[in-house]
């Protein structure tokens, strides 16, 4: 059926079509309706969530109205687009961000206090799209800011997941897991119950002929499941451009299996399989860099993948180009190696179904993606059962088959004397069960491979991609360093400085070409402006300090030096080393006169972040530093010199109060561990100092703020695994004053040792894999000149200030710039007022 109105009929519909808002007495008039009829409240009961609900109602009709003409636009000029494939979006809170983006806050505040609301509190009532674990889903986010804002035609594709990652809880101490149902009363999600497409699994191969007599394989007696596609608009900043994430729903599928059972009177099995069918887009899985190989989680990558590429074909198809045209119309890339098996199903779909010939098609594939690598934890890399593929997705395996012997077959030639080659490069490792090697696949199905800092691009070129680099050269593997979006991370989260930067800089324009950040340091050394710098940094410790009193119920002096970690818990990201340096500094405390008491600079040590459920170690380091924060919080000797605070479920929203909070914040990964880190990013550009490693993109901020503004310490990482290999083989010292910080765990200090000899272990008599060991002198002696540092005011303040002028290089708009040019070959499209 055509739905497309034929163009005699268009005049009304242009009569009538939406408007939006563009003044606060239109956003008034609009919100006051969304609350009297969309959600049937008066003035008579109307309380915050009412109000965050009517707002965001009437915010989410302006953005529907962009989006509409958006996707208009790009399929009238039909560019090539690009797809963002991910299994993670850290979104956080929408409303703040639409606000800021289409440039209406100032109305909507004053809009709210006509009607008798506080836009915070209104603000404050939006419930955090959480579907991501860390740094790669915060990214996604992060990037689909930039693609907007820079008018690229760009989708995201994730899975809607019914809970997002879960509400962590800290009882007696302990880390609890709270299940985070987000989806009632979200405005943002559009429910296309008209974009519908099958997925199959299971079954099995079956060879047939075709009308031309050829042989084609074909998957039978496959179980259906239903993808069902929910779309939420992503707006661009001070641009018309909004784009679309467009997130899959799992459910039964309505075809021919269901009936079969319900027309049998098999009512029960069959309502059993809709609610098995809806497990899949049930649940984030919780780990960060970490992969377990569970079949529930194949599944969901498959699923998303097969919905997302049916999308994505059948609008290249509408076009009716030739499929040769099919690269230059659309790039798609991977976002680690959850989705390569759009790589396979691409292929499937071009020789099944399309009738293309495999070469034909595996020229289209390789052009069309890209892969970004993310870490090089041997244990984030990902591989799957053999048996659990063939089982699950039978075609899909013999593709894989193929690809690799066809692979191997020109590797064997390129390199005819060298056996052990094939078996390193293969994308079957030889073990029992047989693996299937991701990572190996979306190299080999990608024209580009890129790393997310120079360090990690670096290593994965010399060590876990070497071979690959020797069979395709080195052009094919490149770097693109991480960013950040300077619209949530500067303007909405520290929206003070934001606005002094524009009084000096004559407006805003360095919200959209962050390099212009450049040109603060002139004023460097204003002394008015380093005062209202000073201030700034004040009211947000303070806006910190409010929230750390209403979640512990500590009390903490803002004049103290704020030194925040916040993260996933993770033994390679090593807040352990921080809460054993917290330990050392009270023992150093207790152990002084009063005298000597008077010089030490009062410190506040702020933890937060999620351990993944069954990361056991993770948990007790939580545990840890909350029995530490037991004892020093509450020790009168001890006071305002040193407290230690864990944030509990750090999450987008309140990274968004912490980050513009710190003095100083800490990036401490042993050296080659970390792909980037993108937090080290938010807190330079909000004023605050880093101490850190030389690992991930610590090495390009101290290149582009200058290495006096950094505190830098630890082993290098071309040191580590000589270092690990002495350890293996006993040569290992513990650290004295390490030492004196285990004494004091295992004399019962902070509750019953027990409870953490694991952890002292793993680095006393486990070989200390992290270096803690060996990093910690350094790391205690570097804290020292921080203290140094932080009491010379003034010149605290030029750095900061320095650092935050020198930071434009890690805009997420650079980086979708860079990925546009060298990935993608992507334009943006052309916007007009
Ligand atoms: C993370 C890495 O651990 C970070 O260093 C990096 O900054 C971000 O990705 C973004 O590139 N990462 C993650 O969050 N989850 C993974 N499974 C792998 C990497």
């Amino acid at each position: 059926v055509e739905a497309s109105i034929p163009e005699p009929l268009r005049e009304a519909w242009r009569k009538y079509s939406a408007h939006e808002f563009t003044n606060k007495d239109e956003f008034e008039r609009e919100l006051v309706r969304h609350i009297e009829t969309t959600l049937a409240r008066s003035l008579y009961n109307c309380d915050d969530l009412a109000a965050y609900s009517g707002t965001a109602l009437a915010f989410r009709d302006r953005l529907i109205i962009e989006w509409n003409r958006t996707q208009q636009r790009q399929t009238f000029t039909d560019q090539k687009r690009v797809y963002y494939l991910s299994l993670e979006f850290l979104m956080g809170r929408a409303l703040d961000n639409a606000m800021l983006n289409v440039g209406m806050k100032d109305a909507a505040r004053e809009g709210l206090q006509d009607l008798g609301f506080r836009i915070e509190d209104v603000i404050g009532q939006e419930h955090d799209a959480a579907l991501g674990n860390g740094g790669l889903g915060r990214l996604a986010a992060c990037f689909l800011d930039s693609l907007a804002t820079l008018n690229y035609p760009a989708w995201g594709y994730g899975l809607r997941y019914r809970y997002g990652i879960f509400k962590q809880e800290i009882v007696n101490g302990y880390q609890m897991e709270v299940p985070d149902y987000w989806l009632d009363n979200n405005p943002w999600e559009f429910p296309r119950h008209d974009i519908t497409v099958d997925i199959q699994f299971y079954g099995h191969v079956k060879k047939k002929q075709d009308e031309n007599g050829k042989l084609v394989a074909s998957w039978v007696e496959a179980e259906v499941v239903q993808a069902v596609a929910y779309d939420v608009p992503i707006p661009g900043y001070g641009t018309k451009t909004t784009n679309n994430l467009r997130l899959w729903s799992s459910k039964a599928s309505s075809g021919e299996f269901d009936f079969q059972k319900f027309n049998a009177g098999d009512y029960e099995s069959a309502v059993a399989d809709q609610q098995s069918a809806e497990t899949i887009s049930a649940v984030l899985y919780p780990n960060d860099n970490l992969e377990r190989g569970k079949e529930l989680r194949l599944k969901q990558q498959y699923f998303w993948c097969a919905a997302s590429l049916y999308d994505i074909v059948r609008r290249f198809k509408k076009t009716k180009r030739a499929w040769s045209e099919f690269p230059d119309q659309v790039a798609i890339q991977l976002n680690d190696t959850h989705p390569t098996l759009a790589i396979i199903e691409m292929q499937r779909i071009l020789i099944d179904i399309e009738g293309l010939e495999w070469d034909e098609a595996w020229t289209i594939v390789t052009k069309t993606f890209g892969y970004t690598n993310h870490t090089v934890l041997p244990e984030a890399l990902e591989k799957w059962s053999v048996p659990l593929m063939q089982n699950l997705l039978p075609r899909h395996l013999q593709i894989i088959y193929d690809i690799n012997l066809y692979f191997l077959q020109a590797v064997e030639k390129q390199f005819p004397n060298d056996r052990e080659i094939l078996s390193r490069v293969s994308i079957i490792e030889e073990s029992h069960p047989k693996m299937v090697r991701m990572a190996y696949i979306a190299i080999i199905g990608s024209h580009k491979v890129n790393g997310v800092a120079e360090l990690h691009s670096d290593l994965l070129k010399s060590t876990l991609f070497k071979d690959f680099v020797d069979i395709y050269g080195v052009d094919r593997f490149t770097n693109v360093t991480n960013g950040v979006t300077p619209r949530r991370w500067l303007h909405q989260a520290n929206p003070a400085l934001s606005s002094l930067i524009a009084e000096k800089l004559g407006g805003h324009e360095f919200l959209t070409d962050l390099t212009l950040l450049d040109k603060l340091e002139a004023f460097v050394d204003d002394k008015d402006f380093r005062r209202q710098w000073a201030h700034i940094k004040s009211d947000n410790k303070l806006r910190l300090a409010r929230l750390i009193k209403d979640t512990t119920g500590y009390t903490v002096n803002p004049e103290s030096l704020f030194d925040i970690q916040v993260k996933r818990i993770h033994e390679y990201k090593r807040q352990q080393l921080n809460i054993f340096g917290v330990i050392h500094r009270y023992l150093k405390i207790k152990g002084m006169s009063a005298e000597e008491r008077k010089k030490v600079v009062p410190r506040v040590s702020i933890f937060g972040g999620k351990a993944a459920p069954g990361y056991w170690m993770a948990k007790t380091i939580i545990h840890l530093i909350n029995k530490v924060a037991a004892v020093v919080n509450n020790d009168s000797d001890v006071g305002d010199l040193l407290k230690v605070i864990f944030i509990e479920d750090y999450n987008v929203s309140k990274a968004e109060i912490i980050c513009p909070a710190s003095d100083i914040s800490e990036h401490i990964s042993t050296a080659g561990t970390e792909g980037s880190g993108t937090s080290n990013m938010k807190f330079v550009l909000n004023g605050g100092l880093i101490i850190g490693t030389c690992d991930g993109a610590n090495i390009e901020i101290t290149r582009e703020i200058g290495d006096q503004n950094i505190f830098l310490f630890g082993n290098l990482a071309e040191d580590v695994e000589d270092l690990r290999h002495r350890h293996f083989y006993g040569d290992f010292q513990l650290d004295p004053a390490l030492e004196k910080v285990f004494k004091a765990i295992k004399d019962n200090m902070f509750g019953d040792a027990g409870d953490f000899s694991a952890l002292t272990a793993s680095i006393e008599e486990h070989g200390d894999y992290y270096l803690v060991s060996d990093d910690f002198h350094s790391y205690v002696t570097t804290h020292e000149m921080v203290d140094e540092a932080f009491l010379n005011k003034e010149e605290w303040l030029a750095k900061s200030i320095t650092s935050v002028a020198r930071m434009g290089f890690f805009s997420t708009d650079r980086v979708i710039n860079e990925y546009a040019d060298s990935i993608w070959n992507v334009e943006p499209l052309a916007v007009k007022d």
